[in-house]
């Protein structure tokens, strides 16, 4: 794979992609007051983080208390259902109204196991297979399906070797799999009644199209039943057949007629994002070598036409997938992970740049808000959804170099969220995090259990039970390589 360099990629911009002065001094009102530069003392918060890291032992010490926290909260107010509200003790329906999938439970599995959690591990596991309904009556979100419940699912049977786990799964992905094979065009449809097979929903946005091909290529490896990944590959080859003359994908497809219902590329923002992270990771999973060309044919061109430097920080605008005219500058903090997956495919500088861009608004906003317009330099979204995609990209650059500058600055995070989104019942949402005091929500998402205390206690633990080298998570952070079981 080879390494762009942040002169080279420069050098690639179009003149026109590349910002003016006038735009460079509006990203500006988006630093904090004292500016980080190399010669500069870093800012306040940075120079804090240094200062008060614990060792590495106690940090995992404080993560794991952490999670136990809003996990004990969420047993509290809501054991059983999908979602706890952390504030009020109620609880979030996630897929169907008025039904359970126990979304937290599955989400938490292969945490609360590598956190060597074991009683927590039998209990959630214990519940699941007495509990856990694949047959409901109602179009479930196949996306949302795979990546939280056959994800989940999987790791849970990988980290425990419980053989039940993999026959729900198994159940659930048939169930599933219409989306898939009743395609004309291979382009999976965004619902699916689990117990009629009745399909729906014709325009799915790219990460739905293609985040797939982990959970059903790893289910495929287990039950030697290739059909999961088959399905998932021709979702991905659909799509890659109608890309731009640029190389270039659009935003969202029919699934009918295959033709693009928005031609903008919105690389890394949702809802594209994890489309191209499970292109890189299928390749490097499956060893196959069509998905690792694909990711290269398609980053080359995003880098090309999408990356923006201004006053060192790079960014990724919006642009017309055939045109490549720039549409948009907005930047989602889901966009986030991408550093890490830029680092891992090869991209390693321009990675570690994008990172740097985000820390730069950590330094300003130690919650970061949900959207920024970085042409502008306002926030386009003061929310903060517990995410996780930040941290996500800490812990693949720390393994990628080895550099704990990344410990650093995922700890900084981690203060950041027990500050200021830490409630009695666990944590929450922010409803506004440019307020003093945060504005907080009343919602513990799933995937907070499966995603950012998983991310920062592999950083900093040294558990037996992962393999640093050849673990390989999914965009829930679901261990899908790499579990140590002894
Ligand atoms: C998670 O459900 C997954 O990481 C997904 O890919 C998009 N982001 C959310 C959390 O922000």
């Amino acid at each position: 794979m080879r390494s762009l360099s942040p002169a080279a990629l420069r050098a690639r911009l179009p003149r026109r992609a590349v910002l003016g002065a006038g735009a460079a001094a509006s990203v500006a009102s988006l630093l904090p007051a004292r500016r980080a530069s190399a010669a500069a003392p870093p800012p306040a918060a940075a120079a804090d983080g240094l200062r008060a890291l614990p060792s590495d032992t106690e940090v995992a010490r404080q993560v794991r208390a952490e999670f136990v926290h809003s996990w004990e909260g969420y047993k509290r107010s809501a054991w059983g259902r999908d979602e706890v509200r952390p504030l009020s003790a109620g609880h979030n329906d996630f897929y169907l109204p008025g039904r359970t999938f126990g979304l937290s439970i599955v989400e938490a599995l292969d945490t609360l196991w590598v956190m060597e959690l074991d009683h927590e591990v039998k209990r959630a596991a214990d519940w699941i297979e007495k509990h856990f309904d694949p047959a409901q009556d109602g179009d479930i979100h196949v996306f949302e399906a795979v990546i939280r419940l056959v994800g989940g699912l999987l790791s849970g049977h990988l980290c425990t070797g419980r053989p039940k786990l993999l026959a729900r799964c198994r159940e659930l992905a048939d169930r599933l799999l219409p989306a898939f094979t009743a395609s004309p065009t291979g382009i999976p449809y965004t619902r699916v009644n689990l117990r009629t097979g009745a399909v729906s929903g014709t325009n799915p946005p790219l990460a739905e199209v293609g985040s797939n091909i982990l959970e059903f290529g790893v289910l495929s490896q287990l039950t030697g039943d290739r059909r999961y990944f088959d399905a998932a590959k021709r979702a991905y080859r659909a799509v890659l057949d109608r890309r731009s003359s640029l190389d270039l994908l659009g935003t969202s497809i029919d699934t009918e007629s295959g033709r693009w219902t928005d031609t903008t590329s919105s690389v890394p923002n949702p809802p594209v994002d994890s489309f191209y992270e499970y292109l890189w990771a299928g390749g490097e999973l499956f060893g196959d070598p069509e998905l690792r060309d694909w990711y290269r044919l398609l980053t080359d061109a995003v880098l090309r036409a999408q990356g923006e430097r201004s006053d060192g920080r790079l960014w990724f605008a919006q642009v017309d997938q055939e045109t490549g005219e720039v549409v948009g500058r907005s930047q989602s903090e889901l966009g986030a992970f991408y550093a890490g997956l830029l680092g891992k495919g090869g991209d390693r500088a321009a990675g570690e740049d994008y990172y740097k861009s985000w820390t730069m608004l950590l330094d300003r906003h130690p919650v970061l808000p949900e959207a920024v317009d970085f042409g502008e330099g306002t926030i386009l979204s003061a929310r903060n959804d517990l995410r996780p995609e930040y941290v996500n990209s800490s812990f693949d650059l720390w393994r990628l170099t080895g550099d704990a500058s990344y410990k650093r600055t995922a700890y900084r995070y981690f203060k950041g969220l027990r500050d200021h989104l830490r409630v009695p019942g666990g944590y929450t949402v922010a409803a506004d995090v440019t307020t003093s005091p945060v504005q907080l929500g009343d919602l513990t998402p799933g995937y907070w259990f499966a995603e950012n205390p998983k991310y920062l206690y592999l950083m900093f633990a040294r558990t037996r039970r992962f393999d640093q080298r050849k673990g390989l998570l999914s965009t829930e952070g679901k261990i899908l390589r790499g579990a140590v079981r002894s």
